[in-house]
């Protein structure tokens, strides 16, 4: 990847355009449970509104996955997080974060939640660091168990990352 950084960094929804760049991106970020090029080009087309792609010049240096629980409404739920090594430490992860909240479709959501699993530190870091940010309450509770997970496919226990109440006002940057 040839990541200039002579060139402007720019946070914007995802497009249909963006998935086959965000499974190579999920792919290559080995902390992550890789998708199927099919479920990325959805969430970028489809679940636009939620989703975040940090580009630099022509390449997607980040991506951010997200949706509002369907039984929660005030909820957005990011999926996955992934930024390229390249570009690490500019703070990308948490300006996607702050884009999607500063879209007027997300006007109404006053949680925010993600699970995160223990090898994950850059997202712990980012989720805890954003809450702190915010004045926001971070609780972090176990959700998804080894156990829930196939014989065979093993996986770490994922901790569900929930913020909130936010207050909206102080969200918008
Ligand atoms: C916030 C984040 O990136 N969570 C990852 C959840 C899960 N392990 C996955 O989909 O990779």
């Amino acid at each position: 990847m040839k990541v200039h950084f002579t060139d402007r960094l720019e946070i914007r929804s995802a497009e249909a355009k963006d998935g086959s760049a965000v499974w190579q991106l999920v792919k290559e970020a080995g902390t992550l449970d890789v998708n199927s090029p099919y479920c990325y080009i959805m969430l970028c087309d489809i679940f636009r509104d939620t989703c975040a792609a940090a580009v630099i010049g022509e390449e997607l240096v980040g991506f951010m996955s997200g949706y509002r629980r369907p039984d929660r409404p005030d909820t957005l739920f990011i999926w996955q997080v992934a930024v390229h090594r390249k570009a690490r430490g500019r703070g990308i992860a948490k300006a996607m974060l702050n884009e999607l909240l500063n879209r007027e479709e997300q006007q109404a959501v006053k949680y925010v939640e993600a699970t995160i699993g223990p090898a994950n530190t850059a997202s712990r870091r980012l989720f805890s660091g954003f809450a702190a940010d915010k004045g926001a309450q971070c609780r972090i509770t176990e959700k998804y168990g080894p156990e829930l997970f196939p014989s065979g496919a093993s996986h770490e226990p994922e901790l569900m990352f929930r913020i909130g109440p936010m207050r909206r006002e102080e969200t918008r940057i």
